[in-house]
């Protein structure tokens, strides 16, 4: 049995205020559960930590539910607070957690500047393809084709490579990890926790409930439920980054972490 599940209900009632408000099979769900289980892991001291989070289902990942000083704050402004109270009380650890289109949509800004300031907070950003929580429409990360609410007829643009992005904006450290791979995400989460400058996580998250139904034909396992047949497609699609430099990545998501200082950046 791995270590950390035993103390599933003591990290309950340890790090969380209440129960939280996410649809049956939500990718973030999954990622509140590696997300504590990783500050457990790395001794996250919640009576020094600042959550900020904007607005959408990512943004009450922390608000109002982490037993910790939680700022729920208007939507895209998450990382210009986090920006202020690290400047203000640089003695706290300050993690932002909020979705994609809260942090690199209307919040792109943000994100970018304090990449490049290397601004010593974390950053997790939800990404699950769409604006959830307002009913599904389309985001800078929803892929190219995809039916939201806003694009009927599929996503006519490119989307935003959020790994890059934070890379050319000059962030020293970035990851990008699957809720499918419960436990590459919480060692992921592990790692990041432990940068002592601007670090950028993209979880890719699911969102049965809009992007998932949204998109039934894309998920080949049809007998599945939604969420389940997502985090199938999910597994299926991702391919860490030392398995991609060996065998390329055609047509796959890479997965992994991307330090300053790499050689190459390509996979
Ligand atoms: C200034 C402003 N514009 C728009 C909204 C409406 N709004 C609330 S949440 C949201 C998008 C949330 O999407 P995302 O950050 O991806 O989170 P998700 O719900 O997908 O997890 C939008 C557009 C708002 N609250 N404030
Ligand atoms: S709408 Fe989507 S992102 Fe929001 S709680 Fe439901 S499944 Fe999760
Ligand atoms: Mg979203």
């Amino acid at each position: 049995m791995d270590k950390h599940e035993s103390s599933a209900p003591l990290l309950r009632a340890r790090y969380l205020r209440q129960a939280t408000p996410f649809c049956a099979g939500c990718g973030h769900g999954i990622f509140i559960n590696a997300f504590l289980r990783a500050a457990d892991e790395v001794g996250l001291d919640f009576e020094r930590t600042v959550f900020v989070s904007g607005i959408g289902c990512g943004a009450w990942v922390p608000s109002p539910h982490f037993l910790a000083d939680t700022l729920h704050v208007t939507h895209g402004r998450a990382i210009a607070f986090a920006t202020g109270v690290k400047l203000t009380r640089p003695e706290l650890e300050v993690v932002v957690i909020s979705g994609d289109g809260d942090l690199t949509t209307i919040g792109g800004n943000h994100l970018i500047h304090a990449a490049r300031r290397n601004l010593p907070i974390k950053v997790f950003c939800l990404n699950n393809w769409l604006f959830g929580m307002t009913g599904g429409q389309v985001s800078a990360t929803t892929p190219p084709g995809a039916i939201t609410a806003t694009t009927p007829g599929g996503n006519p643009h490119r989307s935003f490579d959020l790994v890059k992005l934070a890379r050319g904006a000059g962030a020293p450290y970035v990851a990008r990890w699957p809720v499918a791979r419960p436990r590459w995400l919480r060692q992921g989460i592990e790692t990041a926790l432990r940068e002592p400058g601007f670090a950028f996580v993209e979880v890719l998250s699911i969102c049965p409930t809009q992007y998932g139904r949204a998109n039934r034909g894309q998920w080949a396992n049809k007998e599945a439920s939604l969420p389940w047949a997502m985090l199938s497609w999910q597994e299926a699609n991702c391919i860490s980054r030392r398995k991609a430099q060996k065998e390329g990545a055609e047509g796959k998501i890479v997965v992994g972490e991307w330090r300053e200082g790499e050689e190459t950046w390509d996979v």
